[in-house]
């Protein structure tokens, strides 16, 4: 039975890749941290549903702890190592600067290293991210693209990536990066714009919001589905050799024209609704990110199942039905209502 370590286990993809590699047969061992709140909210069905048969086993630490990481990874042996911890909210990275570049920084080379110590044939990803290229033009973006990373959040993703090749070169490890465009879903957090979106849909349908307010609604992403892109993931690690794969639809939407789609699931025109505020402008934007997947497609066999639409849709349902149920609590004085998650 394959042994995975995941870091970031509590994230988005952290339960999208943990679903993936349990339905695979694999032994899945993933580190939490410590909380005053609950933060397990996103795997706690796969906790239950793995409890009788011990297959998810999860461990406090914190990628900034390397002796916890070591510690964890001389114990388990893993197979694989999927290495998704990050602050990853860009805006938030120009606020917290030193927290969000040494979880990418010191934490990829935690690990690395561990691996290199352990001497065990251990494949290792590294959650790289197209905020690496920065958005300069709006040409597609491929493996062979320049880094021109303009937050905090990229420089850090980008020197973890740059360390990963390094290891690969140096010390023959299976390393490989993974370039991962925007990827959302009903698990998104909901800082980000997509869930920010779908959240608002659902709670203006419900009558429990009146506005929703953005930043920069001019700014181009190329939005796929987390469920379909962790199995990019895990492709990448079972390929003959490591490397470097950017993954990606090929298209291209606005803001706005992911606010439109969401406001047409439930009939809505999104103009009466959406109101800006520089508030939500980023010292640096980056502009406009679209990816071009060949190389994955023909090597790795993957391809994005998920259309734009589709997507929206999965998140606007999701959301629709979480406004139903918040509806209730708030009519009955259980709640109060709470919308301003920016
Ligand atoms: P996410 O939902 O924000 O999850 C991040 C995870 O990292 C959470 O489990 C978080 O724990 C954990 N974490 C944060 N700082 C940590 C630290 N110092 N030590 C240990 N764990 C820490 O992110 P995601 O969307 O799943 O993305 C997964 C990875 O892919 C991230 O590295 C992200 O930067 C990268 N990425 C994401 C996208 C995307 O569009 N989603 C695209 C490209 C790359 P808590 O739950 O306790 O906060
Ligand atoms: O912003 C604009 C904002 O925060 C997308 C992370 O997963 O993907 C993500 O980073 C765009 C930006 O994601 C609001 O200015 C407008 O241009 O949803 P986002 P992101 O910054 O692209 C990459 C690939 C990662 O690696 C990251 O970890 O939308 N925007 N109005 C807004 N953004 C937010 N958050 N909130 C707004 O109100």
């Amino acid at each position: 039975m394959k042994k995975a370590f995941i870091t970031g286990v509590t994230g988005q993809d952290g339960y999208y890749l943990s679903k993936l590699l349990l339905d695979k047969g694999y032994e899945v061992h993933g580190t939490i941290r410590r909380s005053s709140s609950f933060n397990t909210q996103r795997i706690d069905s796969l906790i239950s549903e793995h409890k009788s048969s011990g297959k998810f086993k999860l461990y406090y630490s914190d990628l900034l702890d390397s002796s916890s990481i070591n510690s964890l990874i001389q114990k388990i042996v893993p197979d694989e190592v999927y290495n998704l911890a990050a602050q990853s909210h860009v805006a938030v990275s120009f606020k917290n600067p030193h927290f969000s570049t040494s979880t990418s920084t010191s934490g990829s080379v935690t690990l690395l290293d561990a691996i290199k110590n352990l001497d065990a044939n251990t494949k290792y990803y590294q959650a790289s991210s197209s905020e690496m290229f920065g958005g300069v033009g709006e040409n597609s973006l491929n493996e062979n693209s320049l880094f021109i990373p303009k937050s905090p959040y990229a420089v850090g993703k980008l020197f973890a990536h740059n360390m990963t090749k390094v290891y690969r070169e140096s010390y023959d490890i299976f390393c490989v990066n993974g370039i991962l465009f925007n990827h959302e879903s009903p698990l998104r957090g909901e800082t980000f714009v997509t869930r920010k979106i779908s959240r608002a849909v659902g709670r203006i349908y419900h009558d429990i919001q009146k506005k929703l307010t953005l930043g920069n609604m001019n700014a181009v992403r190329d939005w796929g589905f987390a469920g379909d892109y962790v199995e990019a993931m895990w492709m990448m690690l079972q390929h003959d050799t490591p490397d470097d794969w950017v993954v990606a639809t090929g298209k291209a939407y606005t803001v706005k024209d992911f606010a439109m789609e969401a406001f047409n699931v439930v009939g809505l025109n999104w103009e009466d609704y959406i109101q800006t505020d520089s508030k939500y402008e980023r010292p640096n934007e980056v502009h406009h990110l679209l990816g071009d997947p060949a190389k994955a497609n023909k090597e790795l066999g993957w391809q994005a199942k998920t259309s734009f639409e589709e997507l929206v849709k999965m998140m606007v349902d999701s959301d629709l039905k979480l406004a139903e149920k918040e509806k209730v609590l708030i009519d009955n004085k259980l709640i109060k209502p709470t919308w301003d998650h920016s």
